[in-house]
């Protein structure tokens, strides 16, 4: 008689990858440098924002004084682990958007510097920590989930302000887009490796990612045309 073994039935959610095991390990510190980078870079880009905005410079540097904490519950995950993160590695994996936001901040564009920081980099955190929290060993989820609320604290002000703006930005902000979203996309796809290796899922990341970015565009006051045309600069650049 055929049976349905309880073992047959698949679990529900992903499967827990072996955290002591030198493959996770070696991954884990490419992974966890580029989320510790990105957190640095997050607090100096707030504060870098708020020298531009001088009236909301308090309010920038508490969300930027939240970046340097994430940062520092990332290198405890990592030392937790016995990891040491590649940070080398991660600095040249943020070069280019480095670049383009100090371009735009040398530049006075707040709406560009707002667009790379608010929006596109917290999308990408938002998504990455998403996807993560299931698959995480507990200590990591446990600061993971503290941090990924701070996140859409930190993309909603970016929605505030552009939404506010965004008749004097609209054109800026299609370019920022065109120039910056194929340099997040091709982020993902350096960290797709890596990331399978964490039981982090390329396609789950790239659709949450799109999600958080989407919403955040249409909150702002944008179109479902002008963001679908925005969305195919992921596919042309
Ligand atoms: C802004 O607040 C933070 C910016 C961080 C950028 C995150 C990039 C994420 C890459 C994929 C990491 C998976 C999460 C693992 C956590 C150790
Ligand atoms: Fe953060
Ligand atoms: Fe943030």
């Amino acid at each position: 008689m055929a049976t349905l073994e309880a073992t047959d039935v698949p679990t529900a959610g992903a499967s827990l990858p072996d955290f002591t095991c030198a493959n996770y390990k070696d991954a884990y510190s490419r992974i966890n440098a580029i989320v510790i980078e990105g957190e640095q870079e997050a607090h100096d880009n707030y504060i870098s924002i708020g020298t531009l905005l001088p009236d909301q410079a308090d309010e920038l540097t508490k969300l930027a004084r939240m970046e340097m904490k994430h940062m520092k519950g990332f290198t405890a995950c990592a030392n937790n682990l016995g990891v040491t993160a590649d940070m080398a590695f991660a600095k040249e994996f943020f070069a280019p958007l480095h670049g383009n936001f100090q371009k735009a901040l040398a530049e006075g564009k707040v709406p560009t510097c707002l667009l790379i920081q608010a929006l596109l980099i917290e999308a990408f955190a938002i998504s990455a920590y998403h996807i993560y929290i299931p698959v995480a060993d507990p200590f990591a989820r446990k600061i993971t989930e503290g941090v990924v609320k701070d996140e859409y604290t930190h993309l909603n002000y970016g929605e505030v302000w552009l939404k506010a703006n965004l008749d004097n930005c609209r054109e800026e902000l299609e370019e920022a887009n065109r120039e910056n979203l194929p340099l997040i996309r091709r982020m993902l796809d350096q960290v797709a490796g890596d990331a399978a290796v964490l039981h982090m899922d390329k396609e789950d990341l790239i659709e949450d990612f799109l999600i958080a970015y989407q919403e955040a565009l249409t909150e702002i006051g944008f179109s479902t045309r002008e963001i679908a045309r925005m969305a195919a600069a992921a596919l042309v650049g």
